[in-house]
Formats: structure tokens, sequence, C-alpha cells
């Protein structure tokens, strides 16, 4: 069990070269990763099959009929939705549309999911395509509290908000002033107000500098570039407020007291190409004092850009020089930093260094004196800067003190016990902070352990987002699934016992008690101010052109057999599932109309196209629902 393991400690050489090497090599041969033979450049692959690869213990493939012990809520990736996972066992549950279009639901098509992804002045929607990286949940007393999740596209600058008691999507905010919005996280109190312990606000930081206002003409003058960091309402989902920094965001960190909120900076360059970006040794992480901005916002002090209202306030250095009035201060952080983790105990933030072998480990209560006047450096706030192996990406946290980092050069998780890294940084250098390590498969990136996030870290599963599977799966052609393995942390040696494959390219995700969440099985018919109520309800109304087409859905039949309408007329349909029992959900499709979608029971849905082929076409459930399933049908007559 534990050759491996020694063997992978043993390669300090290749982490001082890293420590050393000239930054264009580390891009040229570094972050590819990969040698000919699709092996990690870390260990040989033989070797690591024989590492902490364990019998699946009790519990982590359940019985048919057991149920998962925890949910993960993962991103989707480029499918611009959100997965559900149950956890141990990494069997996907449920896809929640966002962003992008869905076939089964039919997301997309009708005019309120439409009216929630937003539309064009021609009812088109406004964006085809997402690029999702990011997944959250709303927090209560430092414990996720099922009301909400979110994610993000980081292509058109927009974040969702998923309701957690129908796995539904419910907002979507286009950030303005921004382009390659990326971390997001939600705040976990309110820095002012004690009583608000609970998510008020989710905060973005954005990664791509553009001029201010966007013009085309500034696009050659470097000064006019910058990145703005958000406070979006988690109630209204509107823009509070943005914050103008120096560099640029990364991921993205909250306090558990509510009092900071934190981006990673990979390019504190302001470089538009990569050998720009990796020129400084050091970026930073620069840190929001939340109640300060918001009182600037309450002063006035503040300017907008082109047509946004959003306030936008000075957290440059320039302008925020008097540690007891600044807004920000940026913690310097080595080289193209990654994630940036709160560990469960509130103390600390750890930025993961990517570029650098290194974790930093900065204490918030550190950075707090600073913002008091009583500390006179900020970045005396780093309490620990360790060397990890190379390319740190992402920390997940037990609660024994233990943090878990993958390294994505490596090709391994890094199990290191934060106490030990502090004292060893402090000088004590006999302390072996590193407990463990663990080969994976392959290029891992994001990282998260069950109930990490919280102040609830259990330590007992942890997940790992691989961005190649290379050799572990059949081959489907170029494009492999990517790995997503699960990991047994629960002793002091960490046990990979699952493989699983996921289509790209999800990034992150978290994982929680299956008690944080009560989801309903029904809907409420009050719940739709468009309800048909009563089947008797039913029938066709019109409009000059516009017609409406009201209708029920009781298994095995709808409210209508057939129904008439006029060839050019603009029809609405408007469609009730009267059935009352879980799962009983019906489909609505009309042959050759492009139209599809599905009603959950007691639910409202409602699409509107224009019959432009006269004839009789035929309408029929697509969501097997009964014996007569095939039989449940009705006709739109469209006439000349
Ligand atoms: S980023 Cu994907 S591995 Cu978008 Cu969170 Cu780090
Ligand atoms: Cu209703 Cu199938
Ligand atoms: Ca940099």
């Amino acid at each position: 069990m534990s050759d491996s393991h020694e063997r992978a400690s043993e390669a300090p050489s290749r982490r001082k070269f890293l420590n050393t090497a000239a930054a264009a090599g580390l891009a040229g041969v570094g972050l590819a990763a990969c040698n000919d033979k699709g092996a990690p450049a870390a260990a040989a692959p033989a070797a690591s099959a024989a590492g902490h690869v364990g019998a699946a213990p009790a519990g982590v493939h359940p019985k048919p009929g057991e149920l998962d012990t925890y949910y993960g809520l993962w991103s989707g990736g480029h499918t611009g939705d959100m997965r559900v996972l149950g956890l141990p066992s990494g069997r996907e549950l449920h896809r929640i549309p966002c962003f992008v279009p869905d076939a089964l639901v039919g997301w997309g098509q009708t005019n309120e999911s439409k009216a929630i992804m937003g539309t064009k002045p021609d009812g088109s929607l406004k964006f085809p395509c997402a690029d999702t990286h990011h997944t959250h949940a709303s927090y209560k007393d430092g414990n996720y509290d099922g009301r909400y999740a979110w994610i993000n596209d980081k292509i058109n600058a927009r974040i969702a908000r998923i309701r957690l008691d129908y796995f539904i999507c419910d907002k979507i905010t286009q950030i303005p002033n921004v382009q390659g919005f990326h971390g997001i996280f939600p705040d976990k109190a309110d820095p002012v107000d004690p009583k608000i312990n609970y998510t008020t606000r989710v905060f973005c930081g954005a990664e791509f500098g553009i001029p201010l206002p966007n013009t085309a003409a500034d696009a050659a003058k470097a000064e006019t570039y910058h990145s703005l960091f958000t406070c979006v309402d988690a109630e209204t989902m509107e823009v509070r407020w943005q914050a103008l920094i120096d560099g640029n965001c990364d991921l993205v960190a909250t306090s558990y007291d509510g009092k900071l909120a934190a981006a990673n900076q990979y390019n504190i360059e302001g470089g538009a190409h990569y050998a720009e970006m990796m020129s400084a040794e050091r970026d930073a992480c620069v840190f929001f004092h939340v109640a300060r901005v918001e009182q600037a916002v309450k002063d006035g002090k503040f300017k907008t850009y082109g047509d946004s209202k959003v306030p936008v306030v000075d957290a440059t250095r320039k302008a925020n020089t008097d540690p007891k009035t600044a807004i920000a201060g940026y913690v310097s952080v080595p080289k193209n930093p990654h994630g940036v983790n709160a560990s469960p105990d509130g103390k600390y933030f750890i930025c993961a260094g990517k570029l650098s072998p290194t974790a930093t480990v900065i204490e918030l209560a550190k950075v707090l004196e600073w913002f008091d006047g009583k500390l006179e450096k900020i970045d005396s706030a780093i309490v620990a800067e360790v060397e990890l192996g190379l390319g740190p990406l992402h920390t997940a946290f037990d609660g024994r003190g233990n943090a878990y980092t993958t390294l994505f050069l490596d090709s391994q998780l890094v199990k290191w016990n934060v106490d030990g890294a502090i004292k060893f940084h402090a000088g004590d250098k006999s302390v072996k902070y590193v407990v463990d390590r663990l080969d994976l498969q392959y290029q891992p990136g994001h990282v998260n352990a069950s109930q990490s996030e919280t102040r609830f870290a259990d330590g007992k599963w942890l997940a790992v987002g691989c961005k190649f599977s290379k050799d572990r799966f059949l081959p489907v052609g170029p494009l492999h699934a990517e790995n997503e393995q699960i990991i047994d942390i629960s002793g002091e040696k960490m046990v990979l016992v699952a493989d699983h494959p996921v289509r790209g390219e999800p990034h992150d995700f978290i994982i929680f008690k299956r008690d944080l969440l009560r989801p309903k099985q029904i809907y409420s018919l009050d719940d739709f101010p468009n309800a048909v109520k009563d089947p008797k309800e039913s029938g066709v109304t019109r409009n000059g052109k516009k017609v409406t087409v009201k209708m029920t859905s009781q298994a095995p039949a709808f409210s209508l057999p057939e129904f008439t309408v006029k060839k050019g007329d603009e029809v609405t349909i408007i469609l009730t599932n009267l059935d009352k029992v879980e799962d009983l959900t019906h489909g609505f499709a009309i042959a050759n109309h492009g139209v599809n979608f599905i009603v959950n029971p007691q639910e409202t849905k409602s699409v509107t196209f224009t019959a432009d082929k006269a004839g009789v076409f035929w309408c029929y459930c697509t969501h097997f629902c009964h014996a007569l399933h095939l039989e449940m049908r009705s006709r739109m007559i469209v006439e000349a």
C-alpha cells in the first residue's frame, strides 16, 4: 500500500525545477503535463495502481435500492447546467438546466424558461452557449441551508440561481462591465448585522480586464484595462456594487464572519499574453473589507460606466493607501495562484500556487488587524508558505486540521497539516507537514470533500475532478470522458475507491449531507398565475392573430383531444398537469413544429410558436406516464 506513497514523496528535484525554472519553460513543458504515452508526468501508471487503491469500503457502492448519504452539486461545464450526484456512489441523479436549452424538460422552449434565460426582441435566446465553472450553495450558521445554489457562465458573464426545493433555475443575471467572469462565492454572514447569519450576497470575480468604458479606440491602451469584483444580491439577484481593482480576479472566497471576501489574482501584471502574465515573481490575493465597501457605496463614493447603473467603488492600491480607511488590501502570493479556499475553522484562506509549488496560508484575523491599522504590512498575515508539489490548484479540508491540495502537474493529491505547515514556516523545520500523497488519474483540477466548505467538514469522502482519463475507460474517439475520482479520507492514508466518467468539463462541485435538503415532490397550482386549474377551463381563445390554447393533462389524456387554429396564427399553449403524484410527469410535443416540453405534477408551462403550415398535426405525450402513454394525444388542426 505504501510504496507509491514513498516514491511520490521523493520527487523534490522536479519540484525544485519548477521553483526555479524559467517561466516560459514552465508553460511549454509543465502545463502540458502529459508525456507522449499519456501517463501523468509524475508517476508511472503501474506504480500508481499499486498505491492506495482500495477495495471500496462498505457504502461506496450502495446496494440496489440503497440511497446515497451525500448530495453533490456539480458544475455541468459546457452543457451549461448543474448536475446533481449522489455520493459516495457518484451516480448522476439529475441535471438542472440553466444557461443552455435542455431537450428533456423543454428549457429554452417554454416561455417561462425563456424569460429566465433572456431573449432578444425576436424571442430567440440571447446566448446559445455557456461555460460553467463554479457552484456553491447558500449558508446559515456556517452550514448549507438548502435554499439556493449558484453557478457561473464564464463566456457571457452570467450567474444563475438554483432553487434547491425544486432543483430548478429561477433567475439569471448578467454582470455588467466584465468579461471572463469566473469565481463565485456566497457570503456566510452579514459583516455588520449579527442577526443576519446567512447568505445575502454572492461575490463574483472577473478574470479578463477590458477597457472601461469598453471602446475599441482604447484597445491598445493597457492602462484603460480593468477587472471588477462584483457583489450580487442573493435574493433579488440584482448587482449591488462592483469594485475596480488592480490586476484581475480568479477564484473567490468568503470568511465565516462575513467581514472579508477575497479573490486570487494571477495577472497583477495586466498582461495580454501568457508570457506577460507570468513575468512577476508574485501576484496577489485581494481582500475586500465588505462593510467599508458598502459604506462607500452609501456615501456616494462611486462612479458608473456606460449604460450600467451599478455603483463602482475604487479598490485600487492608489485609492487605498491608508489601511484604516482602505476598502481593499492586496496580500502578495507567489506566481499565478489559482484556488483560494477558506478553512472550516474559519481562520485561514489558503491560496494554491499553480506556477509556484506552494500553498500560502493567510490568517484572516491578521488581515482584519491590518484593516484596523494594527498590522504594519498586510503581507504579515501570511502565516505559512510551504512547498507541496508541482501545480497546486485547489484545496479541500477534512475538519481535522488537514488540507488536501490537487497538484495538476504532479498528478497527485497531497494531504498536509495546516498547523504543521504554520510551525514549519515559523522555523521548526523538523515538522513534517505533508501527511500523505496519492497519485491520481490524471491531472486533477478541482477537489472537494464532504462538507468541506462549511464549519462541519466531516472528513469522510473526497472527490477530485481529473482533467484527463486516458486509459481509465473504454476509448470513445479523440475526446475521453473526464475522470472524477472518489477517495476515502477517513483514515490517515487516502484510499482511492472509485472512478467515474463525466462529460467535460465540470470544474467545481460541492458535497454535503443529504438531510440538509428537503426537496418538494409536487408543485402547487397556486405557484403559477396562468394555471389551468380545472379541465373545464380548457379551450381556444383568439385575440386577432394571437391564439391561446388552455389545456390540462391527467394520465392518460389531455383535456383537449383536438384544437383548431388558423395558418399564420401565433399560438400559445398553456398546459397544467393536474396529476398529483410525484413522477407523474407528462410531455407535450407537436409533430413537425419543434415543440417538446414536460410538465411536472401540478406544474404549468407554456410555449408560443407560429402555426405556419396548414394541416393536421399530432400532439403527444413524450414522458412515459401510464399504460396508455402512447395513446395520450391531442391534435392541432391548422386551417388554411
Ligand atoms: S477553475 Cu477549473 S480547475 Cu474554473 Cu475553478 Cu480550477
Ligand atoms: Cu402522459 Cu405519457
Ligand atoms: Ca502573474
